[in-house]
């Protein structure tokens, strides 16, 4: 079985766009979506990444309500591993009118408690809200965790990861972009530190 990194963080954070091009970085060029349940409907098919990010990234909040788990490769000390990378439904303050995004939040929580490795995507062009210290908090020491300091190409996130390293501290906070590529490299360099086996 491979090994599996759970993306979490705050609506519209980036985490869709980020785990795209995260495996794009990594060489993956198209997405294996499973059979739909409905028996009409055709079986596992594979979508070009360019049209899952057509599809998948919004700047609307919640576009996404079920996990999505990508396959990539990660070299890791001279040898490559297969990482199920998976784009899990936000989670945030407070609670939601929404009786689908309160369920999408409870498959969040409930994947978070058996994770090992964890990403908290966040929006570093915007103040952390209660929610996301209390997700560093909700995982512990049960698994390896990074924040990652997202939209670190807009002005408004200068400072921003200063100020998250003293928050989060001892966590670690890599300054990505999931437009732009920024901080890829050094996230892969943490998984591969950090998974196990
Ligand atoms: N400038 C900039 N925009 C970004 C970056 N990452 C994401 N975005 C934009 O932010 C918006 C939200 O991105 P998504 O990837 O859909 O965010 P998400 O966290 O998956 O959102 P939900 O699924 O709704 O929780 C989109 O308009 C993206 O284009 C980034 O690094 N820089
Ligand atoms: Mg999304």
């Amino acid at each position: 079985m491979s090994a599996e990194v759970l993306v979490v963080g705050r609506p519209n954070a980036g985490k869709s766009l980020f785990v795209l091009n995260f495996a794009a970085f990594l060489g993956l060029r198209a997405v294996r979506l499973a059979a739909s349940a409905d028996p009409g409907a055709s079986a596992a098919r594979w979508v070009p990444l360019e049209r899952a990010r057509r599809e998948w990234v919004s700047p609307l909040p919640y576009s996404t309500l079920e996990p999505v788990a990508l396959r990539v490769v990660l070299a890791v000390g001279g040898r490559l591993q297969p990482v199920q990378v998976v784009d899990c439904p936000a989670i945030d303050d407070g609670s939601s009118p929404s009786e689908a995004i309160r369920r999408a939040w409870a498959v969040t929580l409930e994947r978070l408690l058996t994770a090992r490795v964890v990403l908290h995507v966040l929006d570093a062009a915007n103040p952390p809200r209660a929610v996301d210290a209390e997700l560093a908090a909700f995982v512990g020491p049960r698994a390896a965790y990074a924040v990652l300091a997202n939209k670190c190409d807009l002005p408004e996130a200068a400072g921003a990861v200063r100020r998250l390293r003293r928050q989060f501290a001892p966590r670690p906070v890599l300054a990505v972009s999931a437009a732009t590529n920024r901080g890829f490299a050094e996230v892969a360099r943490f998984l591969a530190d950090n998974l196990p086996g």
